[in-house]
Order: structure tokens, then sequence, then C-alpha cells
């Protein structure tokens, strides 16, 4: 078996140690990091992504798969060279006004990472104006927004028309997801989309960035 493949089996299983052992070893032996980037960790984190919709992985053994993605990519990262580090498009994501649950959101944003994107993760209890502020800043591809309270979902509202009233709402794709929330909430309140998990999320932001 290849060390690609290995490595991309690490990440599948979970294995922190090992994937970082492997990355090193790649590293050492020249090989390019966005290739083990891409031909490893990613492709790990694909089959993670495809399992998890099948139902065939659950929520702590993908947690695991992403940690020992993280692990990877620690090493990997500060080598990459400009022309290296192309990521697929880059997504802002974090959990509406008054809302404090990040489980979920963490775990849809690792699965968005591990296709190959880069990550804002602008955290909880985001106001609309902070979001528009990141959305800015970080001129994302895709916004993605969580809300675990059916309370808290009218925040989601309040952000799409924060991004209206400064002007750059089509700037951005916008994706929300979160237990109470549904396709029919996000049609109503001008969202690009709606995930039901992190699976879904990824093929989403692969669709819309
Ligand atoms: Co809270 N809580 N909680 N809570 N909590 C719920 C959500 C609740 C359903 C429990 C219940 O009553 N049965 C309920 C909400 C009821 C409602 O509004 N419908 C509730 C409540 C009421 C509250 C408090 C108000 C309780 C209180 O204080 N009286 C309070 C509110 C605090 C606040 O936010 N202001 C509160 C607090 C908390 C804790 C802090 C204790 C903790 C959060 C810790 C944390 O997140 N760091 C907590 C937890 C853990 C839960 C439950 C038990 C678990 C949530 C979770 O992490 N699930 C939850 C009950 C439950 O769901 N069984 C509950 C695992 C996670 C992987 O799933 O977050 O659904 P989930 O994410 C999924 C999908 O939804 C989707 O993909 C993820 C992966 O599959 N998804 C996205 C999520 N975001 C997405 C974004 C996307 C796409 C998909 O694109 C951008």
């Amino acid at each position: 078996m290849s060390e690609f493949n290995e490595i991309a089996d690490a990440v599948i299983n979970g294995e922190v140690e090992k994937v970082a052992e492997i990355a090193q070893k790649l590293v050492d032996a020249g090989q390019k990091p966005s290739k083990i980037i891409k031909e490893g960790l990613v492709a790990g984190m694909n089959v993670v992504g495809k399992r998890f919709k099948n139902q065939d992985m659950f929520v702590p053994e993908v947690l695991i798969s992403a940690k020992s993605m993280h692990a990877g990519m620690d090493i990997v990262k500060p080598l990459l060279s400009d022309a290296d580090s192309s990521s697929a498009g880059t997504v802002v994501i974090g959990t509406v006004k008054g809302d404090l649950h990040d489980i979920g959101k963490n775990l849809v944003a690792m699965m968005i990472e591990g296709a190959g994107f880069e990550v804002v993760d602008i955290g909880i209890d985001k106001s609309a104006d902070e979001i528009v502020e990141a959305v800015k800043e970080h001129k994302p591809d895709v916004l993605g927004l969580s809300a675990l309270l059916t309370t808290t979902m009218p925040a989601m509202e309040e952000a799409i028309e924060a991004l209206e009233e400064a002007g750059i709402r089509d700037e951005v794709k916008i994706i929300l997801g979160g237990a109470p929330v549904s396709q029919d909430f996000a049609d109503e309140i001008g969202a690009d989309g709606y995930a039901p998990d992190g699976s879904v999320a990824t093929d989403l932001v692969r669709e819309l960035a």
C-alpha cells in the first residue's frame, strides 16, 4: 500500500499519531505538501464524509478523524508555498446571535476543511453586524450559519437582511444548518441552501463555491 493510501486510511481510522508520523515521513521524503493534503488527508476525509452520509460512521468517529486530519495538516500546512496552497475556496462559518451551541458547527467546519476549503470559524453568538464584518474581511465564497434553538433562527434572517443592507448579499452564497432549521425555512428567508449535516454541507459548498 502506498504511503498516501496509508495516511488516508489512518485519517479514516482516527489514528492521530500515525497520521502525524506518516505526514512527517512523506515530508522528509520530499513529497509535495499539496499532494500530501489532497491525496492523503483530504482523500481520507472524503471517505469519512461518505461513510457519515451512509451512517456507517457516527459523530464521535468523525470528530476523531477530523482531529487526525488536523494532526497531519499541522505538519504539512506551514510548508505550503503560495503556489501550492490554492484552496478550493473560502468559507466563513459561525453560530448566530443568542446561540452558544457549537458542536455541530465545529463538525461541519472540520468536514468542509477536510474537503480542501479554507474555513474561517468566527465562533458562536455572532450578531448580524459581526457576520457582515466577517464577510467584508474574509470575502468568502460561502457563508455558513448555524442555529440550534428555535428562538435564534430569526437571527439568521437578520444576518441576511444586514448583508443586503450592506450591499454585499450577492457577493456570497449563504447556507444554513442546525437541528431546527429546514429547507423551507432557508427558502423563506432567502438563503442559497440548507444542509442537515456536515456531509451534505460539504457537497453544497462544493456546488456553490
Ligand atoms: Co442545548 N438545546 N441548550 N445545550 N442542547 C438543544 C439544542 C435542545 C434541542 C435540547 C432539548 O431541549 N431537547 C434545546 C433546543 C430546543 C429548541 O429550541 N428547539 C436546547 C436548549 C433549550 C438549550 C438551552 C436554552 C437550555 C437552558 O439553558 N435552559 C441553552 C441555550 C444556550 C444558548 O445557546 N443560548 C442550551 C445550552 C446547551 C449547552 C451549553 C449545555 C450545550 C451546548 C454545548 C456546545 O455546543 N458547546 C447544549 C447541548 C449539548 C445540547 C444538545 C444536547 C446537543 C446538541 C449537539 O451538540 N448535538 C441538544 C439536544 C440534542 O440535539 N439532542 C440541545 C450534536 C451535534 C453534532 O448535532 O448540533 O444538531 P447538531 O449539528 C448537526 C446538524 O444540526 C448539522 O450538522 C451537524 C452534524 O450532523 N448542522 C449544520 C449544525 N450546524 C450546521 C451548519 C450548517 C450545516 C449543517 O451549515 C452552515
